[in-house]
């Protein structure tokens, strides 16, 4: 789509009224100066510098602490092409609506305009978007997550494409918040809030739902997946992507430490949220991360639980909403170490210890993925990996096994398409219910996803060998509520069947709901497991699927005459053999 970008720069200026006009140009003396005026105003404190340099704490408005799905809309000429799975208004009077809020929002601020990449630098994949904010937060922000300024700027010259998104923290009020998306005029409005996914624009609203769109319209996908490379003992890297609901463990997988690290198998992290598949001149699914930085949940990551994530974020790093120690450090739940004397909670009041979290349960790390020591060294590659296997993630305590393997790629969409996780404490409504969330995309997903899962489909058919799909679920629990699988690094036993199944060896046992491995195929050694804890997280509860079977058809019904025939078919399929 063609669009200028100086036309669209005034028309923003005349709805804003900014008082002020920044072009960013992505230097470091821009970011630094972005620091600066933050430092001055306040709303940056910054860390101490002998241990956390070039890092900064922000705290944002309490009541804009996390992305609304509520206020956020798909705008299509026809409500049916935006889906059940999205909130729906037309795109005029959405239009309508953001010119009202935005007249005048900027009076007496300076907006800031940022062109910026999603993708390596010179990648036939990467894409250009410009964003428009009057946040010196959001730009410095976007400064660690993309590629801002002239690289961006030199490659709309030559597309005569970009992205608009145009954002202003308005009064942050939850009255006047609303984030809504033009899929068929690949634009985006985001008005009153500075939270992450609300307000950086290139991840959520382009890179995931605007891309979503446009990847069907041009042959590719933007998926919610992260990617990562598994070496071999002789050296051989095999790349995954990996799909998992939000806060489930992404970042953790994409920078796991392998408890095989001795016997050669490694982890190299390509990307820890999302990635956009293509398929290139061989017929090969190909993946590039379109993100430069990682935005991170930060309770519960530990030197522990994720090593390679507390270095990455030890310099140049954004925290958001984490508390604060009187030695000017960040500190969470979970962070490994007691909470000092005179900790300062994520309000930045003296913490009283009294049940409330000190960090927000939301807070967040932003930084630079070239700062993560497993960072591939194809990361940013501009053709990006081959990817070899693609692997849904579940958060189930039963039901689904550890592993399984999809019969076909028609059966991998399905197991895609009925992945569910539950819910948990942070979320509100009911814990432990079931929401399904299909691909992991339930959220982003820019169009009807009776639509998106006929595309997942066609795919299958244009890729000349296509990845073997996984579904797996590191959180079944035994009949006391413990988990049955250590998870973390001893993922990697899983993922190392996974690589087996990739080259043609590991064993099976054929199942309705798929493949199943035979507990001898996992390498469990050096691993104490309770007896039988392999044998049942690995088990097919007969019993549990036929439960399953009709809450996924349930699920699938609202898509009506949108669902493809091959998914009914398949829960069809497993419904017969369910009841053999
Ligand atoms: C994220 C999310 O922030 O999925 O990555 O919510
Ligand atoms: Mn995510």
């Amino acid at each position: 789509m063609t669009r200028d970008l100086q036309s669209w720069v005034k028309e923003c200026v005349e709805l804003a009224q900014p008082e002020k006009v920044s072009w960013c140009d992505g230097s470091a003396t821009e970011y630094k100066e972005l620091v600066r005026g933050m430092l001055k105003d306040g709303s940056l404190i910054e860390l101490n510098p002998a241990t956390y340099p070039n890092c900064f704490l922000h705290r944002s408005n309490p009541n804009d602490v996390a992305r609304t799905e509520q206020l956020t809309f798909v705008c299509t000429t026809n409500k049916d092409d935006a889906g059940p799975n999205n909130n729906w208004m037309s795109p005029d009077a959405a239009k309508q609506k953001m010119k009202l809020l935005f007249r005048g929002s900027m009076r007496g601020r300076t907006m800031y305009v940022i062109p910026y990449i999603m993708g390596p630098v010179g990648s036939p994949y990467s894409k250009v978007g410009v964003e428009i904010t009057d946040s010196p937060y959001v730009a410095a922000s976007m400064h660690i997550m993309t590629r801002v300024g002239t690289v961006a700027l030199d490659q709309y010259t030559r597309d005569r494409e970009f992205v608009p998104g145009l954002h202003s923290l308005g009064d942050c009020s939850p009255d006047r918040r609303l984030i809504v998306h033009l899929p068929e005029e690949r634009s985006i409005w985001s008005f009153g809030s500075g939270y992450g996914g609300n307000a950086l624009l290139g991840k959520k609203c382009f890179a995931l739902r605007i891309a979503s769109f446009m990847a069907r319209h041009e042959g590719w996908l933007a998926e919610h997946m992260l990617i990562m490379g598994l070496e071999d003992p002789s050296g051989e890297v095999t790349y995954m992507a990996v799909a998992f609901p939000s806060a489930s463990g992404k970042t953790n997988l994409a920078m796991m430490v392998s408890s095989l690290g001795e016997k050669g198998y490694k982890v190299w992290t390509v990307g820890d949220d999302i990635a956009w598949l293509s398929i290139d001149s061989e017929g090969r699914l190909r993946a590039i991360n379109p993100e430069a930085g990682f935005f991170g949940v930060a309770p519960g990551t530990s030197h522990e639980t994720n090593p390679i994530a507390m270095h990455t974020m030890e310099k140049n790093s954004i925290f958001t909403n984490v508390a604060l120690t009187p030695s000017k450090e960040p500190w969470w739940e979970g962070f490994g170490t007691p909470p000092p004397a005179g900790l300062l909670d994520w309000h930045g009041k003296t913490w009283m210890n009294d049940g409330k979290p000190a960090a927000h349960p939301n807070s967040r790390f932003t930084s630079p993925a070239r700062q993560c020591p497993i960072i591939s060294r194809h990361w940013e590659d501009p053709q990006g990996v081959p990817i070899s296997a693609i692997v849904f993630g579940s958060r189930r305590s039963d039901t689904i096994p550890l592993v399984t393997q999809a019969f076909n790629w028609e059966h991998g969409v399905f197991l895609g398409a009925s992945m569910g996780a539950e819910t948990t404490a942070a979320a509100t409504g009911a814990v432990g219910v079931v929401r399904r969330d299909p691909m992991a995309m339930r959220p982003f997903c820019g169009y009807n996803m009776g639509d998106y899962f006929s595309y997942w489909l066609s795919m299958g058919k244009r890729l000349k060998k296509p990845p073997l799909v996984f579904r797996v679920n590191w959180f079944r629990k035994d009949g006391n509520g413990k988990f049955l699988w250590p998870g973390y690094g001893e993922n990697i036993r899983v993922l190392r069947w996974i690589l087996d199944r990739v080259r043609d060896k590991g064993k099976v046992v054929r199942t309705p709901i798929g493949l199943l491995p035979t507990p001898d195929s996992i390498d469990t050694a050096g691993l104490s497991l309770k007896p039988n804890a392999l044998q049942d997280v690995l088990a097919f509860d007969r019993i549990g699927w036929k439960k399953e079977v009709d809450d996924i058809e349930g699920f699938f019904h609202q898509f009506s005459e949108r669902l493809p025939v091959e998914l009914s078919q398949e829960v069809l399929n497993l419904k017969n053999q369910l009841s053999d």
